[in-house]
């Protein structure tokens, strides 16, 4: 699996954020992550609705952001936050 550098210095998961610029859940994800100094890859969906549909087929969402670490799929902000607050986050970014 393609890795990451973590703020720590060591590999991680690669993140990946599909998302809207403007979604306020987006801009809370992307400050939650940026928070950790973890790096993800951001990518935009708006006017792009080809993609928006093949990730709301991938996810079973239609709701942005949508977050995958490495092949497992996170889904929102509050299941990211989710995961944060439960102290999963950071066993599941170091797989
Ligand atoms: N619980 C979700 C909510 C996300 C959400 O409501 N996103 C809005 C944009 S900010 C959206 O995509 N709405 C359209 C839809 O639900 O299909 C999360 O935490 O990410």
């Amino acid at each position: 699996m393609a890795g990451a550098e973590y703020a720590g210095g060591f590999l991680m998961a690669e993140v990946v954020l599909y998302g809207t610029r403007m979604c306020p859940y987006c801009i809370a994800a992307r400050r939650l992550l940026r928070g950790k100094g973890v790096e993800f890859q951001d990518i935009a969906v708006d006017g792009d609705p080809a993609l928006r549909r093949l990730i709301a087929e991938r996810s079973g969402r239609t709701a942005v952001p949508q977050i995958w670490v490495g092949e497992q799929h996170v889904g929102g902000f509050t299941d990211l936050l989710s995961l944060e607050r439960s102290g999963r986050l950071d066993p599941l970014l170091a797989t």
